[in-house]
């Protein structure tokens, strides 16, 4: 396994064993959670672990399935006691962006949702500013294509509606909409730019998270050797 797997698989693997048995989980998507959820379904076998998770994508319903976790409708759930999710890009502010899988509208109800939002992460992940490697995605309406994408670039981002790596045509999301890629650059002030973006019609969200995480799990090989870090941050974000 190559050390980034290394590293992934460590940090997911600490952060399903910080998960308390009898608990209402959120469940997030991509390949560092897929360890997470594989490492839940042994301690469910071996532990006789009792849970159950809401999921934020297809990817999260089938693997939460093939290892024995019991999913909710997020209509019947009123909070979550806990979630856990990868990213990204992490600030040294535990501040995110989200969303290269094409999932961050449910992950951001999940992270909403849930008393502690636990972020797990290979050392790839952290910047010292947002938008140094990465693009804001931001889910959008189909319809609203050229408005968005109008105000996108009024607001200094250049966006590019994301292609589908398997099909012609663009990516579709879970939820039937389209995702932009917005290039900003560096961002220096996440918080209103994430409510900028979101103020545009036919926005559904976009990937800024911020102030919404309470601990970032690093998992980092040096030297051949692995190890996990773990960060702690004030939350101040909207939570049920
Ligand atoms: C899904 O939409 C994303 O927000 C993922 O959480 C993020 O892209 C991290 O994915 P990896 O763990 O695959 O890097």
């Amino acid at each position: 396994m190559k050390d980034i797997e290394r590293a992934k698989k460590l940090a997911a693997e600490t952060g399903a064993q910080m998960i308390p048995d009898r608990s209402i989980i959120g469940l997030g998507t991509g390949s560092t959670l897929e360890y997470a959820i594989k490492e839940l379904g042994r301690r469910i076998r071996e532990e006789n672990l009792k849970i159950s998770a809401v999921t934020t994508s297809f990817q999260g319903q089938l693997l939460a399935k093939e290892n024995n976790i019991v999913t909710l409708n997020p209509m019947n759930v009123s909070n979550l006691n806990i979630a856990i999710d990868g990213a990204d890009e992490v600030d040294p502010d535990g501040n995110l962006i989200k969303g290269l899988g094409a999932a961050l509208t449910k992950e951001k109800i999940v992270a909403a949702m849930a008393q502690r939002y636990i972020i797990v992460i290979d050392e790839t992940k952290k910047v010292t500013q947002l938008g140094e490697k990465t693009p804001v995605p931001v889910e959008i309406i189909p319809d609203a294509l050229t408005l968005v994408k109008c105000c996108l670039k009024k607001m200094g981002g250049l966006s590019s509606v994301r292609p589908d790596q398997s099909k012609a045509g663009p990516v579709v999301t879970d939820l039937g909409n389209l995702i932009v890629d917005v290039e900003f650059g560096i961002i220096n002030n996440a918080q209103s730019l994430e409510q900028r973006i979101n103020n545009i019609p036919g926005v559904v969200n976009n990937g800024l998270f911020v102030d919404m995480v309470d601990e970032v799990v690093v998992g980092s090989i040096s030297d051949g050797q692995a190890r996990v870090e773990r960060q702690t941050f004030q939350k101040r974000a909207c939570q049920i």
